[in-house]
């Protein structure tokens, strides 16, 4: 066994209620789910949460303590995807919950030393209007979001997310040079490698690329599966990510097919395999 200073460090999924289609491992109570990802063999968790007001946080955060595992990040989308939350909705009322949901994400990842995810969150700007007519609510919402955290000391990963699912910041160009406007040392841009598998012309060369401001990895194959499953050359993205020096966490954000074990454990064992040759 060969260990490496710098051996992934592997995240999985975890949601307490969500569709079938929904990309995310294991369902159901959190505490459970934690508990579970330690015992498959996960360094971390990450959670994706409609509310944080909701749960509670710091019962995770001790339970995360004694099991020694992390929450690597927190993801917000089912706030859109349950409530409507959105960075760019015409509802000013709306952004205004939104941003207040968001600082409710930043304090909970500020207790659960994590990273706090912008994604779906970012909302779709209304067909036939373009975003350039929306970029002010875009930077508005981060420079509140940045602020609070900032007084945290909690980093914000920035998601770029295929065209099908969003219509702004879809690839690692876009969102890399949205984020080098904030110059911010806590805003980070977030690869997906089911996103770029759809985007990107050379997924190695985008992660490299993104040297020094990559905050955040999803993993997911080419269909969405487990990685091993589908035809995305993960070996290739793991050297990238070594070549960007990247040392965050790997979270698993997948299809939970054919169920939520298999799926987290066939993915460890592709992935680690992958790293020990
Ligand atoms: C969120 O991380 C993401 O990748 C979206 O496609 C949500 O499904
Ligand atoms: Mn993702």
């Amino acid at each position: 066994l060969i260990e490496r200073d710098n051996a992934m460090k592997l995240s999985i999924s975890i949601v307490d209620k969500a569709g079938d289609m929904a990309p995310f491992v294991l369902r159901g109570d959190f505490s459970r789910s934690i508990r579970l990802a330690k015992t498959i063999g996960y360094d971390a968790v990450e959670m994706h949460v409609t509310n944080p007001e909701s749960i509670d946080i710091n019962e995770i955060r001790d339970l995360c303590e004694r099991e020694s595992i992390s929450v690597s990040s927190i993801g917000t989308g089912m706030a859109r995807t349950v409530d409507g939350l959105s960075f760019v909705s015409n509802d000013r009322e709306l952004r205004t919950k939104t941003a207040e949901r968001m600082k409710s994400f930043i304090k909970a990842a500020q207790t659960l030393g994590s990273v706090v995810i912008i994604g779906l969150i970012k909302g779709l700007i209304p067909p036939g209007e373009d975003y350039h007519s929306f970029e002010s609510r875009v930077v508005d919402m981060l420079n509140i979001c940045l602020e609070e955290a900032e007084k945290r000391g909690v980093t914000l990963v920035l998601e770029a997310i295929n065209r099908y699912e969003s219509n702004f910041l879809v690839n690692a160009d876009e969102t890399l040079a949205f984020i080098h406007k904030f110059k911010s040392d806590h805003l980070k841009i977030h690869l997906d490698t089911f996103h770029m598998n759809i985007e990107e012309p050379d997924m190695a060369k985008s992660i490299i690329k993104c040297k020094g401001f990559l905050g955040h990895m999803h993993f997911a194959d080419s269909d969405r599966r487990y990685p091993g499953h589908g035809h995305i050359r993960f070996k290739e993205v793991l050297n990238a990510l070594d070549q960007a020096g990247y040392s965050g966490y790997i979270a698993i954000e997948c299809l939970a097919m054919p169920d939520p074990m298999e799926t987290a454990k066939r993915t460890l064992e592709y992935l680690r395999s992958l790293e020990h040759n």
